[in-house]
C-alpha cells in the first residue's frame, strides 16, 4: 500500500476514507525526532501528502521525500505550495476548486453584516447582562453601502453576486473582466472609492501585503475592511495601527498572517470581528472537499489524470 502522510488533521469520514486506499502517517502527530526518523527509515516509501489549503507543503519536505507523486490538498488555494519546484520534481498538485466558492462567498456576507451591524458585541451585551441598564450603541447600516471586491476570481464573483443586493460593487483585478461592475485600476483607488473592502484575491508574490498603510487611509475612517482570503494579502502590522488608532471603522477577518496567531491588539478592539478560518467549514462543503481530495488520490493511485490538477 503506497504510504500518504497527512500533514494536517481532516474530518474523520475523509481520514477513514483515506486510510481505506493508503496507509497514512499523521505527520503532525509526530514530534521533530519521530519524523526524522520516519524520513531515515520510509522515506522511499512515501507517495502521497494530503494537506490543507492553509499549510501546503514546503519545499523541504519534497526534497525528502524521492518516491512523492501527489500533494493533494484540501482546499482551493495553493499558495503554500510551490508550484515550480513540484513540477521540477515530478510531482501532481491537486485542490479542491469550486466546490467551496459559496460557502466562502455566504460567510464573506455574513462577515460584513456582522461587522456593521455589531453582531459580536450584540451577543456579547445580552450575554453579559448588559440589556437591562440600556441600549447597545447604534450599529452601521448595510444596505446602500458601496462594496468593493479585491479580486474577481470565482469567490470574488461570488461575493459581488451577493452584496449587489445591497449596494453598488466594483471591483480590482489583475486585468478588467466583462462584467458590469465597474473596475479599479488598483486597490487604493477601490477603497477609496468603497465603504467595505472585501478581500478576494489569491496569495501570490504580486498580493503579498497589497492592502497596506495606503490602502487602509484610502478606505477611511468610515471604511470597512473583509478578509477571507489569504493573511498575507494584508499587512497585518498596518492593519493593527489602523484599527488602534481609528483611522479605518473595523474588520472582520477569518484569515491571519500567522494563523493560529492573531495579533493581541485586533483581539482586543471592538471594531473587530474574528474567526479561525472557517469559511469552507460546514459539514456539506467539507463533505464535497473531501471527495474531490478522494477523487484525485484515486486517479493518482490508478495512473489516471487528475480531476482537479493545479498547474504550475
Ligand atoms: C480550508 C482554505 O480552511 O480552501 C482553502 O484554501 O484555506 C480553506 O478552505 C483549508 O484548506 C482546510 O484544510
Amino acid at each position: 500500500m503506497t504510504v500518504a502522510l497527512q500533514l494536517c488533521p481532516l474530518s474523520d469520514a475523509l481520514e477513514a476514507q483515506l486510510a481505506e486506499r493508503l496507509e497514512i502517517v499523521r505527520w503532525f502527530d509526530l514530534d521533530k525526532g519521530a519524523q526524522q526518523r520516519l524520513l531515515a527509515d520510509r522515506a522511499a516509501e512515501i507517495g502521497v501528502v494530503v494537506t490543507g489549503g492553509h499549510l501546503g507543503c514546503d519545499n523541504a519536505l519534497v526534497d525528502a521525500l524521492p518516491a512523492l507523486g501527489l500533494i493533494a490538498i484540501n482546499g482551493v488555494g495553493f499558495d503554500k505550495v510551490d508550484l515550480a519546484h513540484a513540477a521540477e520534481r515530478r510531482v501532481a498538485v491537486s485542490n479542491t476548486p469550486d466546490v467551496l466558492t459559496d460557502d466562502v462567498a455566504d460567510l464573506a456576507v455574513g462577515l460584513v453584516i456582522g461587522l456593521l451591524r455589531n453582531l459580536h458585541g450584540a451577543d456579547r451585551f445580552v450575554r453579559a447582562g448588559e440589556w437591562s441598564a440600556g441600549n447597545l450603541a447604534l450599529a452601521r447600516k448595510v444596505s446602500g453601502r458601496r462594496f468593493g471586491i479585491v479580486g474577481l476570481g470565482r469567490i470574488g464573483t461570488a461575493i459581488a453576486e451577493r452584496l449587489q443586493a445591497f449596494g453598488p460593487v466594483a471591483y480590482t483585478g489583475t486585468a478588467p473582466k466583462e462584467v458590469a461592475w465597474p473596475f479599479h485600476a488598483d486597490a487604493q483607488a477601490l477603497a477609496r472609492a468603497s465603504d467595505v473592502l472585501v478581500i478576494a484575491c489569491a496569495a501570490t508574490p504580486d498580493t503579498r501585503h497589497l492592502i497596506d498603510a495606503h490602502v487602509l487611509d484610502a478606505l477611511g475612517a468610515d471604511g470597512y475592511l473583509v478578509n477571507v482570503a489569504r493573511g498575507s494579502v494584508v499587512d497585518e502590522a498596518a492593519l493593527v495601527a489602523a484599527i488602534e488608532q481609528g483611522r479605518i471603522a473595523g474588520a472582520a477577518l477569518d484569515v491571519f498572517a500567522d494563523e493560529p496567531h492573531v495579533p493581541p491588539a485586533l483581539i482586543q478592539s471592538d471594531r473587530t470581528l474574528l474567526a479561525p478560518h472557517i469559511a469552507s467549514a460546514t459539514h456539506e462543503t467539507r463533505g464535497a472537499m473531501a471527495d474531490l481530495v478522494l477523487a484525485n488520490v484515486d486517479a493518482f493511485l490508478a495512473g489516471a489524470a487528475l480531476p482537479t490538477p493545479v498547474r504550475a
